[in-house]
């Protein structure tokens, strides 16, 4: 990427498809220009002030057709997201209209953008450190509201706040380390680091990594599948938790023959929901396929609502994949069809609905919460951290620091126990971004889409 860096680019920033409006963002030095002169009015982009929107005709730069009616939002340096001259154009969401218009500016000399590029180019001119950038991503993949909340805090600052201030408080340790190199005679057999300070650190750093699974929960979601004996309401719960007529619901068993999924929201976590085949005896092809891929969702999925008819109970057979999965920690039972005269007591476990009547359902659902997010996973507002990336360099550091105890325990001299407080402070820095390499930048510029 950055060979082309001072390119003016272009790419489309709204989802491909038809649309009310569809939105072009370009940048670069010398994109104003370039699409001032596909502009009607002319001379009016060029000569317009920063922050200022400007309605017009965009035109076809050789046979000067019309291309559309535009309102073109000026940008410029250093006040704009990529801290370049940047232009955006506002058009008609045509897929049409859209290609024409993309096909002009690059005509005129824009190159089309690298996935991530306009973030890219925002980091590399000091707008935002990489845990910000990174939060761009996330919050374009959010899936509630609360994995949303939780990326715009990240983009606010929040935790590039916090990796900051335990980077300021090594930088103060490793200051006095210095002192004491520096001027060895006055501060001879003192002991410059105190180690209950390390540990302070080293706990802020665990505190941040076991935010880990946090952020990770809220922001990949969990599988829950569907489970149990032919007819008992799989699909008739599955519809209910989706509030949508989605599967097939029969009296006829083996109904459902493909597992059919679909995203919910339960306690804020994306929810990935599934409906499998119910599971009887069959002999014919396509029913012990489909309760074959049942199965493996069943092996994949991190919880399993289990659904048994309350009138027949649970036959011998079931008892064993009943087990497995308590015996996995995955289960959740549900004893359905309690309306019914002659439904037994729901057994330990079991959770008693009938998605007749909507009985019982409101506590099914909080107890699904309970178990896809149990309370010490919950977000309590924190900052948290939810890229692989910043958990490995979180742990490089959370390590470093292990070494600098033991070192101060085993009296090792203090200049060689600074050097492990400098490695957990360069990889801190490695999270911010402050110190990085064109590898690390590529990898993680490159899991963006086009146009951020
Ligand atoms: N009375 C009563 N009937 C129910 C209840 N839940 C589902 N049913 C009925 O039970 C029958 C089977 O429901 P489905 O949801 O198709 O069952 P399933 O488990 O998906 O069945 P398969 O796909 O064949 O494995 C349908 O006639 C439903 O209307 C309930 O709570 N009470
Ligand atoms: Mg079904």
């Amino acid at each position: 990427m950055a060979e082309h860096q001072n390119q003016p680019i272009a790419a489309l920033a709204t989802a491909w498809g038809s649309s009310a409006i569809a939105v072009i963002r370009t940048s670069g030095p010398g994109s104003i220009e370039l699409i001032d002169r596909l502009f009607e009015p002319p001379g009016r982009l060029a000569t317009a002030g920063g922050n200022t929107v400007h309605h017009g005709i965009l035109l076809e730069p050789r046979t000067r057709a019309q291309l559309d009616e535009v309102l073109v939002s000026i940008f410029r340096a250093p006040r704009s997201y990529t801290g370049e001259d940047a232009a955006e154009i506002m058009c008609h969401g045509s897929t049409a209209g859209v290609e024409r218009i993309l096909a002009a500016l690059f005509a005129a000399g824009f190159r089309q953008a690298e996935p991530g590029e306009f973030t890219m180019r925002a980091f590399l001119a000091g707008k935002l450190d990489l845990t910000r950038a990174e939060a761009v991503r996330e919050i374009v993949g959010a899936r509630t509201a609360e994995s949303h909340a939780m990326a715009l805090q990240r983009l606010s600052g929040a935790l590039e706040e916090r990796i900051n201030a335990i980077k300021g408080r090594l930088v103060t340790l490793l200051a006095a380390v210095d002192i004491q190199l520096d001027y060895p005679e006055e501060e001879s057999g003192e002991v410059v680091i105190a180690p209950e300070v390390v540990i302070e650190i080293r706990d802020s750093i665990r505190g941040l990594l076991a935010s880990y699974r946090t952020g990770r929960i809220y922001q990949e979601g969990v599988r829950v599948a569907i489970a149990g004996p032919s007819n008992a309401g799989k699909s008739s719960l599955f519809n209910e938790l989706l509030r949508q007529d989605r599967s097939i619901v029969s009296a006829i068993a083996g109904t459902t023959r493909d597992y059919i999924e679909s995203p919910i929201a339960v306690a804020g976590v994306p929810v990935r929901l599934y409906d499998t085949a119910g599971f009887r005896e069959s002999n014919e092809q396509i029913e012990s396929e489909g309760m074959r891929r049942s199965r493996e969702i069943l092996d994949a999925a991190e919880l399993v609502l289990y659904v048994v008819d309350a009138t027949e109970g649970v036959a011998p057979h079931q008892r064993e994949v009943i087990e497995a999965l308590r015996d996995s920690g995955r289960l959740v039972g549900v004893w359905n069809k309690v309306d019914l005269p002659g439904a037994a007591d729901a057994p330990a476990g079991f959770a008693a609905v009938s998605v007749a009547t909507g009985g019982g359902l409101e506590r099914l659902v909080e107890i699904i919460g309970e178990r896809i997010l149990p309370d010490s996973l919950a977000w309590t507002g924190e900052p948290v951290i939810d890229s692989l990336r910043q958990k490995q360099l979180l742990e490089t550091a959370h390590q470093a620091l292990g070494h600098v105890l033991e070192g101060l325990a085993d009296q090792v001299p203090v200049d060689a126990v600074a050097l492990d407080a400098e490695e957990a402070l360069r990889a801190l820095g490695e999270i911010t971004g402050e110190v990085t390499t064109a590898d690390v930048l590529d990898a993680m510029f490159s899991g963006f889409c086009v146009g951020k």
